[in-house]
């Protein structure tokens, strides 16, 4: 397969000033008419150019009916088409391009281009959709005003596309036609089209300018009863980017359509955004507390892309995360202040450690602004989005809060309405505020995650205290040099009373770091005594961060640090220290011994009622096998389970009384509410709940069954019925399985996390399990969403079942990928990611699973999306 590389990046040949289209809609034959405007581009002219250059069209999958230039048909000699589009010889600077060509959208299940979802026409575009609508030139800097005209049968009494509405009527054969005109010029990726017999609801929104803005959610009929917290998440976001980024809509109405075929989380299509409808319909009956925290910060996510992505957008798609990054970091912000910024953040850093470091520490590895891909889909990753977001985070911690507004204005004024790059950000952010940042933009650059050592020392005579950091960064493929970053590195330092030291004469407790070398010892004077540190506070870059923290320090950090991440952040390396050598004596064949530091600290958390519920729940889960897998250096899955297991049932004996005493107390049964409070409270009741029922001892049980049958809020149900699964006697957890799937079999959201908790139960999700669950009437596997919950559920939820010694989990996945990428190859090459992994893993694992990937690469001719992964994870 072709490789693209940033360094090949020239400005288009040709802009197209108006793009005007026009789709007659059949399931199998639509016809698409478009006339472009195009123009030769004047930045794209050589000097002493003489002839002008072919016009390079992209096109997938396109039945090309006829070509016309200036309302001539092209003779065939003019244009010929080639691999992934055509070329036509041109012969004047300026033409009018109109082209017709017929699609098949029934057929198209990769859910790129024009698709159907039950019965409804819809589109994704982003990154190279398009191409398969129509012949364009199909990047992100030819930037058009499109006008678009639909054309369907009347059963199909809603057409939407980007704009305002400026025209509607009837055809001479009863068809219903409506004209859309988006008057801001975008990119051929934010283009939409959505066509189906659907209802709304309705809102408005005064901007801070005083206009009026219409706000419409669709969706079909069944669910519209589900739209309101979307419509609340997007009131409240349209407010927050007015207050913190000075951000207004621009359009009369802002549409969002929710759609259950569907390869992502969402699109920023301009004023028609489209939605998996698992990150927008919910109810308190039908949605836990995370689907309602989800779906606010996609939301605003995608509505904020209106600014940080569609008026300014990127050049190319090595700047993905120009757009993703910083969007990534402006959601952040807003579920921080709707929510609890501690609770949110220790969230996203769980997600950053967990999948984002292995990615970063494996065969896709890529720097944040890569240099090369074959299929640019396999690049929205959570390096571009979640590492991209930190880069962002950290312009932010070193310029400071004003200073970044500054920055953010100027990006935007000066780059409204064009396409640009990462290195256009981080310049308006100096030009802003006369700041350096040209070490800084190493962190674009350079693939894999920072380690950083610290030590530290006390000398008592001078009263002063040393703490020397020392930062590397491992090879990755293709980059063996890593000179040193610029880490903003957020401390403080904590006294024997437990109370934070003033670091210097204004009396500051926390202070930031920069840390530009390689090794760099920072002083500070005037400490009374020896200190101990809590470093990177509220993780203030993305790294590895090692100290020799004793027992002890960790149970002392839990308690006292003022900075509520790293009292969260000390439980977890004190986890992690009792699951290492839990795993150790696993692998040694002795007696695993209770982890009893772990014990006492979490014993302590769980009777301080002053601490927030969510961050006493958070600091009691332990990590993931998947987050202890990362911390491995070579992983022997079956260690990490049974460590997980013993740690787990350890704990739940030992703080039964007080876990019971805190399940008492929180169960208060209230009515619903999906905010910040109450979600704390409803996730330490739960949390207590699973550990109580790990303990199987029947009055445990008793509750789970009770809280259950109260059937008062998903969240509670949803936990109730998971612990179930998981410790009840398989026969009762089978009838409760039953009942609550016939009980919600017509909810599509439910029936996918019905999927999910039984694909992704260490006990319950055998592989037998989920070959049956792959044969229910409810399951498709050209729905994304039922991929994910059965197959990904499975092979990166379970890592009990999935790593099961015989390999046969390895072979399932394998097998199912290749079956998906007949259909759908973006999602085959995201579900084979659990096997890439395979150099981490001890002999036996190792093994098998680089036989299945093999075993991939061998049955046949392999997509781009997956051809690259499968190529690069053997390599
Ligand atoms: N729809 C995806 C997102 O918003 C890609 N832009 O992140
Ligand atoms: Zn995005």
């Amino acid at each position: 397969a072709r490789t693209v590389y940033l360094k090949d990046y020239r400005a288009p040949d040709y802009l197209i000033d108006h793009t005007d289209l026009h789709f007659d809609l059949e399931p199998q034959a639509t016809l698409v008419k478009s006339r472009l405007k195009v123009r030769r581009n004047p930045e794209a002219i050589n000097a002493g150019e003489k002839t002008l250059p072919p016009l390079w069209l992209d096109g997938v999958d396109l039945e090309l009916l006829s070509i016309a230039i200036d309302g001539k048909l092209l003779p065939a000699q003019r244009y010929h088409e080639g691999e992934g589009g055509l070329t036509l010889d041109v012969e004047t600077p300026e033409f009018e391009l109109e082209v017709h060509t017929r699609i098949a959208p029934e057929a198209n299940t990769s859910l790129e281009g024009l698709y159907l979802s039950n019965g409804m026409y819809c589109t994704q575009c982003e990154a190279e959709g398009f191409r398969k609508i129509t012949y364009y030139p199909d990047r992100p800097d030819v930037m058009s005003v499109f006008t678009t005209t639909i054309v369907a049968p009347s059963k199909y009494p809603v057409l939407l596309a980007n704009g305002n509405k400026v025209d509607s009527g009837t055809t001479e054969d009863g068809r219903l036609r409506v004209t859309w005109e988006d008057p801001f010029a975008k990119p051929s990726y934010l283009f939409a089209l959505v066509a189906g017999d659907l209802q709304y609801v309705e809102d408005s929104f005064t901007t801070a300018s005083g206009r009026e803005v219409k706000l419409q959610l669709f969706t079909e009929p069944k669910n519209i009863r589900k739209c309101d917290h979307a419509m609340i998440s997007l009131k409240h976001a349209m407010r927050w980017d007015e207050e913190v980024y000075g951000r207004e809509y621009d359009l009369d109405v802002f549409m969002i359509v929710a759609v259950d075929h569907f390869n992502m989380g969402a699109m920023e299509n301009k004023g028609l955004n489209i939605f998996n409808s698992a990150c927008v319909l919910a109810s308190p009956e039908t949605a836990t507390d995370g689907a309602f925290q989800r779906i606010e910060s996609i939301v605003a996510h995608e509505y904020f892309h209106n600014w940080s992505g569609n008026r300014v957008t990127c050049r190319d798609w090595f700047q993905l995360s120009l757009k993703e990054g910083f969007t990534v970091f402006r959601d952040a912000e807003f579920s921080a202040d709707m929510n609890s910024r501690a609770v949110k953040r220790i969230e996203d850093v769980s997600l950053l450690r967990t999948a984002q470091f292995s990615e970063d520490a494996g065969p896709m590895a890529h720097p944040v602004r890569p240099d090369s891909y074959m299929e640019i889909s396999n690049f929205y990753t959570l390096t571009i989005y979640e590492k991209g977001a930190e880069v962002v985070r950290m312009i932010h911690t070193l310029l400071g809060p004003e200073a970044f507004r500054r920055g953010s204005d100027l990006y935007f004024e000066r780059h409204d309405g064009s396409a640009v790059t990462c290195e256009d950000f981080i310049c308006a952010m100096e030009d802003a505020n006369n700041a350096d940042l040209r070490q800084f933009r190493r962190w674009y650059e350079q693939a894999g995650t920072p380690v950083l050592t610290v030590t530290d020392q006390y000398d008592e005579a001078s009263a002063t205290y040393r703490l020397t950091i020392a930062q590397r960064t491992p090879a990755t493929p293709g980059q063996t040099e890593k000179p040193p970053l610029h880490i903003p590195v957020s401390i403080g330092l904590i006294g024997a009373d437990g109370r934070d030291l003033p670091l210097d004469d204004s009396g500051k407790t926390s202070t930031v770091l920069n840390l530009t070398e390689a090794e760099q010892t920072f002083t500070f004077s005037n400490i009374p005594h020896a200190p101990l540190p809590s470093l990177l506070r509220g993780f203030s870059a993305p790294v590895k961060l090692h100290y020799g923290y004793s027992e002890d320090q960790l149970l002392f950090l839990m308690q006292h640090d003022s900075d509520a991440f790293n009292r969260w952040d000390a439980s977890r390396r004190l986890a992690i220290k009792a699951l290492e050598s839990l795993q150790a004596q696993y692998r040694d064949g002795s007696e695993m011994t209770e982890p009893a530091a772990l014990i006492k600290g979490l014993s302590a958390v769980l009777e301080n009622a002053a601490l927030d519920p969510a961050l006493v729940a958070m600091m009691l889960a332990l990590p993931s096998a998947q987050e202890l897998a990362e911390e491995c250096e070579v992983v022997d899955a079956g260690a990490i389970i049974a460590a997980r297991k013993f740690a787990r049932n350890s704990l739940a004996n030992a703080l039964s009384a007080p876990l019971l005493a805190r399940y008492q107390q929180l169960d208060q049964r209230k009515p619903y509410r999906p905010v910040a409070d109450d979600i704390a409270e409803r996730s330490l009741k739960n949390t207590c709940l699973g550990y109580l029922c790990a303990t199987l001892d029947p009055s445990s049980l008793d509750l789970a069954r009770l809280q259950l049958q109260r059937d008062e809020n998903m969240t509670d149900v949803a936990a109730a019925l998971g612990a179930l699964v998981e410790y009840a006697p398989r026969e009762e957890a089978e009838k409760y399985l039953g009942a609550f799937y016939d009980q919600w079999q017509q909810d599509t959201q439910v029936v996918e996390n019905w999927f999910l908790l039984q694909s992704g139960s260490a006990s319950f999700g055998t592989l037998e399990r989920v070959r049956e669950l792959m044969q229910h009437p409810a399951f498709e596997i050209t729905n994304p969403n039922k991929v994910r919950s059965v197959i990904s559920g499975f092979a990166s939820r379970n890592f009990t079942q999935f790593h099961r010694e015989d390999g046969s989990g390895y072979r399932f996945l394998a097998e199912q990928v290749s079956v998906l990428d007949k259909l759908n190859p973006q999602i085959a090459a995201r579900l084979v990611i659990p096997l890439t992994h395979w150099k981490k893993y001890c002999d036996h694992e190792s093994a098998r699973m680089r036989a299945a990937l093999q075993g991939i690469m061998d049955a046949g001719e392999l997509s781009r999306d997956l051809y690259e992964v499968v190529s690069k994870s053997l390599a």
